[in-house]
């Protein structure tokens, strides 16, 4: 299934699962599938969201933290896109239509002043930096269980369902990044306590792995793009009528809640 009819067939079945809220076993249980072909599959699940009417604002890291690696039993960085439809305001509802196996996870967030692309260093990615923000990412495997191996997940757009931003702060690249106390509250329970130095030592160098990922499959990173730089702590499961609240050293508070009657 190497060929873009396959992968068309594959990104079909994740756009279907999602659209009616449920899931499908993982393709990798059937046939083997490599990384280039998962993503091959992203490439057409991504067209059908730019066909259906979707922006793309942005691109999202996966994979980049021991506890995502430990929770997800997966070791490489991953990548996938952000579009504007996915944005939950900050503050604001997330409906539950659709919505499965949702889990939500403290992230930092990158807004990009200057492209970059090709084999940036990590100073070059600081100067192209404009602003950094306190993130919270909802995902929500199309896979049953959360069951994938890596070719998958990268298929399946690296779970990627929603994501919400907190307070702009400027001057992103005066600030030091590397070890930014995180709190993920569920409903008022402080339930996840991290660091921004569990993104790769520091989130910073996650911007420049996606750089490098995309000049993999000649792509690079627009000015004006969004980066989340990948989950900070193990992701926990949201239920209708959760609140969740994303508590940043430095960047504030960033928070949701979960449509009550799904
Ligand atoms: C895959 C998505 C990984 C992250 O921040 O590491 C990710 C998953 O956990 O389902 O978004
Ligand atoms: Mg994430």
């Amino acid at each position: 299934m190497a060929n873009q009819n396959g992968a068309l067939l594959r990104a079909k079945a994740l756009w279907q699962a999602q659209a009616q809220g449920k899931t499908i076993a993982r393709f990798s249980a059937k046939e083997k599938i490599s990384l280039e072909e998962g993503y091959l599959v992203q490439d057409e699940v991504r067209r059908l969201h730019l066909d259906s009417g979707s922006r793309l604002v942005g691109r999202k890291m996966g994979m980049t933290s021991r506890p995502k690696m430990l929770q997800m039993g997966l070791k490489a960085p991953i990548q996938g896109f952000l579009t504007d439809q996915m944005e939950v305001e900050e503050g604001g509802v997330m409906p539950w239509k659709n919505r499965v196996q949702a889990k939500v996870e403290p992230e930092i967030a990158f807004l990009m002043d200057q492209p970059l692309s090709g084999k940036v260093k990590a100073r070059e990615a600081q100067a192209a930096l404009g602003a950094v923000m306190g993130a919270l990412e909802i995902i929500d495997s199309r896979f049953t269980n959360y069951d994938f191996q890596l070719p998958d997940v990268v298929a399946d757009n690296c779970s990627a369902a929603g994501f919400v931003l907190g307070p702009l702060k400027r001057l992103a690249r005066n600030l030091d990044l590397t070890n930014l106390g995180i709190i993920l509250s569920v409903s008022g329970e402080p339930s996840q306590f991290g660091s921004s130095a569990a993104i790769l030592g520091d989130p910073l160098l996650s911007l420049v792995s996606l750089v490098h990922l995309l000049d993999e499959r000649g792509e690079s990173l627009e000015a004006g793009s969004i980066v989340l730089a990948g989950g900070a702590t193990a992701a926990l499961a949201l239920k209708p009528g959760a609140m969740v609240v994303g508590e940043f050293s430095m960047l504030g508070k960033v928070k949701f809640s979960v449509e009550a009657n799904g």
